[in-house]
């Protein structure tokens, strides 16, 4: 081999003395795809070849060593070589060959790190076997080879998990070999030369290390009962169990090779690589492409109550400086003493240390001067829920906020238009929808009113990004996206109890579903409270010839049972442990009585069909309405902010995926059921009536 680089597609190899460096560089994430694969199975058969070369170093261009398979060839007719073809040829290498890991070696890109003979990572890498979260395992080795390194019990971990592992744990777990101090790709070749001489360690070859079987079957007792209904993280047990047995790696690399093969075509798997690529289109808006977000640096916080303190950790954690006020002295004694204890958790959890809390809180002022907002770039309002206070606050800020300020409302429900009438400057004025806890939720609704400006809206988006949210852009209806669909399906919930059903039962039955926890659990940890105000605020607009639902609710908050936070709501709570409540089964049971619905026995089924109907019923009323362009829009709220099993892909792929007729028949007798206002959509009629889908519609402008 001579010295100069050897190119095979996007693999280089160059001569660092007798040390072959070989180089991927396939942008954005070194994805091993086939052009990938071909060039690195050359590069490793030339240099294990070449008399010149005594060790090799695989390294990679760019941001991140290989951040795994390309997802996008999964499905489709395989072409060779395959990875595991590579990493045989990596691993059987006679000469020493060393991964040096930068960025994320995740997946097939940490499997080919695991093939190599030794392993090194810079201090900020961290590596991780996340095919879980796209329905499969690992199928490349890597649930033969990280037990072999780390012993079972912290490879089932961290396989089920999917968890990024950084550099220094990976170490200490003995996944890598060295944590590179200064010059990854120096060390890395220092590495590889002081191998030569020495027999290849071969992580196939590796003995298992000795273990307790015990804590084996409790760690899976757990990834198995926390999967629910997901079946790959079930399946990552079966093949490391197989390595724990003392299957040999040929045995065991077959055996995850079919596993994986079986999962890769599944609907699972399906469903979790849509959510995978939804969750990156869905940042990308398609009527803000090219327009430039205004430029911020310091933004404003109106209240510091639990909402507005997590919004304002979240955007001092992102690097921002931050204003808060509020409305009084004492105000604002409470309001810093909440951040503040926001940081104080974080640092008892290990999440930050002193001097990063001392960093962030020194960006912060909390104020009740209201004229400190004129030094804000973008104002986020967090006070209470209600339009005349809403109102009033963005009369002032439209005199106070500095010309081209964005200025935004954290409303859940209200009428963004509204609020941005009475600010005098609608253009500047946008929603940005938190979910609490505002520094923990990843997900924002960013809310278009009809006179927002475009680059209102887009600052909104870059905002949300910046604070490693998921910005998800939707025009104005009541409840936007998320609470919109999450008040319908509800309301079937509560409609079931009416007709036979006790909460732990609705309950129970939604968590097989995939929610990790039923809505009335829920609910009663949210506060039944606040549902309880906004239904007596709309009693005297309700329409009296729609089914009402909320009489069970009504009557547990004038008991006083506003759910955990009073011992008892939906459930009883005994030292902190939820149970089931006679009480409130006499409760329900009355209810159902003086309305004069017949109990039925309840059908676990039926109800799911019910709830699923409702959500896709909704989502199909909010894309022909235009309030988000696409199903993908609808899918991604309901999955980063409801707790909609990501493995199911959203309602509106589940609903393409079942079939719109079905889904249709569902509507048809929840109608039946339910009476006036559950009325099948006419997108959904449509669309079912011509065998069409969600993911294939696209609304004619106007
Ligand atoms: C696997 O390896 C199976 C093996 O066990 C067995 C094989 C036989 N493929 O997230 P970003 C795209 S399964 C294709 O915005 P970041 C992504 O869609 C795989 N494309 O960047 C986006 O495209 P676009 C196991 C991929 O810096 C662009 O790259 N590995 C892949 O925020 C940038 O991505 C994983 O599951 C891929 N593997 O985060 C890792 N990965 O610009 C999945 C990314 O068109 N990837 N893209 O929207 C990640 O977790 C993150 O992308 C990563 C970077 C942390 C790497």
């Amino acid at each position: 081999m001579s010295t100069a680089p050897a190119t095979h597609g996007p693999v280089v190899t160059t001569r660092q003395g007798r040390v072959a460096l070989i180089l991927a560089d396939n942008p954005p994430v070194n994805a091993l795809a086939q052009p990938v694969r071909e060039g690195l199975l050359r590069a490793v058969q030339e240099a294990a070849a070449d008399p010149a070369v005594d060790a090799l170093a695989i390294a990679c261009e760019g941001r991140t060593f290989f951040a795994g398979a390309e997802i996008r060839e999964f499905g489709k007719p395989p072409v060779p070589p395959g990875l595991g073809e590579v990493l045989d040829a990596i691993e059987a290498c006679p000469k020493p060959v060393v991964a040096a890991i930068h960025g994320t070696a995740l997946g097939g890109g940490f499997e080919l790190a695991l093939a190599c003979h030794a392993r090194i990572a810079d201090a900020k890498a961290a590596v991780g076997l996340p095919e879980v979260k796209l329905g499969i395992i690992p199928g490349a080795g890597g649930t033969q080879r990280v037990p072999r390194l780390a012993g079972p019990v912290a490879a089932l971990e961290m396989i089920a998990s999917g968890r990024h592992v950084r550099a220094e744990e990976a170490r200490r777990l003995g996944l890598i070999d060295a944590v590179a101090e200064s010059d990854l790709r120096a060390e890395a070749v220092e590495l590889a030369r002081s191998l030569v001489g020495r027999p290849p360690r071969r992580t196939g070859e590796l003995p298992v290390p000795a273990f307790d079987p015990a804590a084996f079957d409790a760690a899976a007792a757990a990834v198995a009962a926390k999967a629910r209904s997901q079946v790959s993280p079930i399946r990552a047990i079966e093949a490391v169990r197989l390595t724990a047995g003392g299957a040999g790696i040929r045995e065991g690399l077959a055996a995850e090779r079919a596993i994986f093969r079986e999962l890769v075509g599944s609907d699972q798997a399906k469903a979790l690589r849509y959510a995978f690529f939804s969750e990156r289109e869905v940042q990308r808006v398609p009527h803000l492409q090219g327009v430039a977000p205004r430029q911020v640096d310091v933004v404003g916080v109106i209240g510091a109550g639990t909402m507005g303190a997590g919004i304002a950790v979240a955007l001092l954690d992102a690097g921002l400086r931050v204003v808060v006020t509020e409305t009084s002295i004492e105000a604002v004694g409470a309001g810093w003493d909440r951040i503040s204890g926001l940081y104080g958790r974080a640092m008892k959890s290990g999440r930050i240390d002193q001097a990063k809390r001392d960093e962030r809180l020194s960006r912060l002022s909390v104020t009740d001067d209201f004229a400190e907002l004129a030094a804000c770039d973008l104002v986020i309002e967090a006070a209470f829920e209600d339009m005349a206070v809403k109102q009033e606050i963005f009369g002032r800020l439209g005199s106070v906020a500095r010309p081209g300020a964005t200025l935004a409302t954290n409303t859940s429900y209200l009428d963004v238009d509204a609020i941005g009438r009475a600010s005098g400057r609608p253009e500047d004025v946008i929603g940005l929808h938190f979910f609490s806890p505002a520094n923990i939720m990843r997900l924002v609704e960013v809310v278009e009113g009809a006179a927002s400006a475009k680059d209102a809206v887009a600052t909104g988006v870059a905002l949300a990004k910046r604070m490693g949210k998921l910005p998800v852009t939707c025009g104005v209806c009541d409840g936007f996206v998320g609470n919109r669909i999450l008040a319908t399906w509800r309301q079937q919930t509560d409609f079931a109890l009416e007709d036979g059903a006790l909460p732990q039962e609705v309950d129970a039955a939604l968590e097989r579903y995939g929610f990790a926890m039923g809505p009335f659990a829920v609910a009663d940890l949210a506060g039944l409270d606040i549902g309880w105000a906004r239904r007596k605020r709309l009693a005297p607009t309700r329409d009296p010839g729609r089914r009402y639902g909320g009489t069970v609710a009504d009557r547990l908050c004038a008991m006083g049972r506003f759910g955990q936070k009073t011992g008892a709501g939906y459930y009883r709570y005994v030292d902190g442990k939820r149970q089931v409540d006679p009480e409130v089964t006499r409760l329900v049971e009355d209810v159902s009585a003086e309305l004069g619905r017949e109990r039925r026995p309840f059908d676990p089924n039926a109800m799911v069909r019910h709830v699923r109907a409702a959500m896709v019923n909704e989502g199909a009323k909010i894309l022909a309405e235009g309030v988000v362009p696409r199903a993908l829009d609808i899918d991604m709220v309901l999955l980063h902010g409801y707790g909609f099993p990501a493995w199911r892909g959203g309602p509106m792929f589940e609903a393409d995926a079942i079939g719109l007729a079905t889904i249709l028949a569902d509507m048809r007798e929840l109608h039946a059921l339910s009476g006036p206002g559950w009325e099948p959509a006419p997108l959904l009629v449509e669309l079912a009536e011509k065998g069409g889908t969600f993911a294939g519609y696209s609304r004619t402008p106007g």
